[in-house]
């Protein structure tokens, strides 16, 4: 099956969602699917990972680096670009088996056409480099010019970040170096070009870029070409460049790229045989957890909207825990232990934030930057009727983050068996999540069990409950957790007794007469409006549900599986009968308004034998950044990007639900139960540090090791 997306023609509505689908990267950074020419109206960015920077006293974001693939070009004097010139052809391409973006894009002229084509890729295999190969031709004669450099103007959110700028030349080397306000931090690109023809050439520096003119006679219907071989390094890199750009030609780059590419396809390819459509939107979200895999780097996680830009601050979330690490854990587990170790490294900031609430142990940032500096302002949406800050409780009440983490790491030490990890820090965090969760427990005079109330539970248009049915059971998991885990690192024996109690006296919420779990106390005498009524009341499509005085605060509609989402991942607690009767109940009060929630319908629709039920969710998870339309807005935010938990959800709902590999008794088993449409699969995965093959026939599932 071909990788390739492919849009063919321009529209200028799409330029914003481009910059997402066509996104390539390398885990160092994301670039948008922009093209060559746009600038930062076009909210064109080479988003950096794990570089943070605050102008005065707006949200603190990520940084974008200088631009080192600007290009446009000029015919007898006038400009060719887009979105301004109308094309007479457009095509824009994403090879996304190798991160190889194109575009080709002809002009009618009033002499004839000229065409542009520009193929470029992030090196996977050099991190700090970015190739670039640029081709113009026209059917007549003509004076060409191009204009290519490194655009220091960059698109900012809440910038501009660079306080300083410095660029220059050096043995053809142009240089453009930003200088963070905050912390100072320095990010520099830089560029250099090959001709395949003969020009002239001067450079042109403004306060913020240096660009190049190379200007030729083109002679009709003759191809000309330069390719340039571009690098970004930062003043905190965690590994160094390899080779003086301008000793790298992009066919040696390219070639390298293409087989480090290959060797990830190699174990994380997934086939599905009889659904071409799933495949690709399977394969294609596989595609961006590897573009921003924090490979060879240390310490770093994933920001919420991958290295897609700035939007929630790219701050890393419960996300990447809860619905990326899978992926990685089962064929990167490298990757998934440096995701780790962000956690493991941040977590004096996870003590800092619960100290500030009065709380002990580790309260992890609901919006982490580097340090675990808590990005989330209690502010975090716009109301769009009085344009004032809204009061949300994302940051002080969504407790459940620091157990998302403890789950991370349990799913990566079952899968990996890497119990070293707890003497690297591990160990250390799970014990302050469990204090943490510790000091939210409270007890009413007249009740035997402890409860967690004020809380924020993944549905978050609904806030301050009490005893939250998530909260509590991810509470109980984290004790459980400690406790299972001192038989390896022995704990005060005051503690455990201490876990024992909270572990075996929280309330853990059952299913009522009819087999329903209700979400938080109180739940079920909210109005039981439909979705459809609940939209039907509102005003303006940018507006918030949630908050005081959001549509659905008050109704059982709620943004994202919780209940669902608990039940997935304890679904040995449960019968299938009760998981069923829950999605049933849940899935028509459910928004989706998360890309977080379908893949939970759709993994607890495996779970309890409904294939068909989980099927049009996991193809909306697989295909969040290929379908137009998702969610852009939280207020007046802009929330738009990739959504790399739903690409790892699909993996998870793929995986786990239709292949049914689940581990059981320390050992990989497959019960699959694939939709009607899907005659088999296959695919690899890793497991305790040996590669399985598994292969799903006839309703038949193998696994073998390779
Ligand atoms: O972490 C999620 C949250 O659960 C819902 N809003 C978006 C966040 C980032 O993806």
């Amino acid at each position: 099956m071909d990788f390739i997306l492919t849009e063919t023609e321009f529209n200028k509505d799409n330029i914003a969602w481009n910059g997402n689908r066509f996104l390539i990267g390398n885990g160092y950074f994301g670039i948008r699917g922009t093209l060559e020419e746009y600038t930062k109206k076009q909210m064109c960015a080479v988003n950096m990972a794990g570089i943070y920077d605050r102008v005065r006293d707006s949200w603190r974001e990520s940084v974008n680096a200088p631009n080192p693939i600007y290009t446009y070009v000029k015919v007898n004097g006038q400009a060719y670009t887009l979105p301004d010139e109308k094309p007479k052809f457009h095509q824009q391409e994403l090879d996304f088996r190798y991160g190889i973006h194109c575009r080709v894009t002809r002009w009618k002229t009033e002499h004839g056409d000229i065409t542009v084509i520009c193929e470029r890729f992030a090196s996977i295999a050099r991190q700090h480099n970015i190739a670039m190969k640029y081709t113009f031709s026209a059917d007549f004669d003509c004076e060409a010019e191009i204009i290519t450099g490194i655009d220091g103007d960059v698109w900012d959110i809440n910038g501009p970040h660079f306080v300083k700028m410095q660029m220059g030349s050096k043995d053809g080397i142009d240089y453009v170096t930003g200088i963070t306000g905050e912390k100072n931090i320095s990010v520099t690109a830089k560029e250099c070009i090959r001709t395949d023809f003969q020009a002239e050439q001067t450079n042109q520096n403004t306060d913020k870029s240096i660009f190049r003119h190379i200007r030729f006679t083109a002679k009709a219907n003759k191809e000309y070409a330069f390719e340039k071989i571009a690098e970004i390094t930062t003043s905190v890199d965690d590994f160094g460049t390899n080779g003086r750009i301008d000793e790298l030609s992009y066919r040696e780059l390219k070639d390298e790229h293409k087989a480090e590419w290959d060797k990830i396809w190699d174990i994380s390819h997934i086939h599905i045989d009889g659904d071409d459509e799933a495949e690709y939107a399977l394969n294609y979200s596989i595609y961006h957890l590897n573009c921003i895999a924090p490979r060879n780097m240390k310490g770093k996680s994933i920001p919420a909207r991958g290295l897609s830009g700035q939007v929630y601050k790219g701050a890393v979330f419960w996300d990447t825990e809860m619905f990326m690490i899978d992926y990685y854990i089962h064929t990167a587990p490298e990757v998934a232990k440096t995701l780790l170790q962000y956690r493991i490294d941040t977590l004096d900031g996870a003590r800092t934030k619960a100290k500030g609430y009065g709380l002990d142990g580790a309260y992890y940032a609901w919006e982490s930057q580097e340090g675990g500096y808590e990005g989330c302002s209690d502010y975090n949406v716009t109301d769009v009727f009085t344009n004032r800050p809204m009061r949300t409780h994302f940051r002080d009440k969504q407790y459940h983050v620091s157990a998302a983490i403890v789950y991370g790491l349990m799913k990566y030490i079952n899968a990996t068996g890497d119990y070293d990890i707890l003497n690297e820090g591990a160990m250390e965090m799970v014990i302050e999540c469990a204090k943490f969760y510790r000091s939210l427990l409270l007890k009413k005079a007249d009740k035997p069990y402890y409860e967690i109330h004020d809380a924020v539970g993944p549905d978050e248009y609904h806030e301050r409950v009490n005893n939250n049915a998530y909260t509590n059971r991810m509470a109980k998991f984290v004790f459980d957790t400690a406790l299972e885990l001192s038989d390896k690192c022995p704990i005060d024996s005051n503690l455990k007794e201490m876990l024992r109690d909270s572990s075996e006296n929280i309330l853990i919420k059952e299913p009522d007469t009819s087999g329903i779990i209700e979400q938080f106390d109180g739940y079920f005498k909210l109005e039981d409006a439909s979705l459809n009524t609940v939209r039907s009341r509102v005003i303006n499509p940018k507006e918030y549900w949630g908050g005081a005085y959001g549509v659905a605060a008050d109704t059982q509609v709620i943004k994202q599986a919780d209940v669902v989402a608990m039940l997935s991942m304890f679904k040995n607690d449960y019968t299938s009968d009760i998981m069923a009767k829950n999605l049933k109940y849940y899935e028509p009060r459910t928004e989706h308004g998360s890309s977080l929630s379908a893949c939970m319908y759709s993994l607890l629709a495996c779970y309890t034998d409904n294939p068909e039920i989980a099927y049009p969710m996991f193809m909306k998870s697989a295909k969040a950044d290929l379908t137009k339309g998702g969610k852009e807005w939280a207020g007046s935010i802009y929330i738009g990007g990739t959504h790399p938990a739903s690409a790892g959800g699909a993996w998870i709902a793929a995986v786990k639900g239709f292949a049914g590999v689940i581990e059981e008794n320390g050992q990989l088993v497959c019960r699959p139960n694939l939709p009607e449409k899907w005659n088999g699969m296959s695919f690899k995965l890793m497991y305790k540090g040996r590669l399985y093959s598994v292969e799903i026939q006839n309703g038949n599932g193998t696994i073998s090791t390779i």
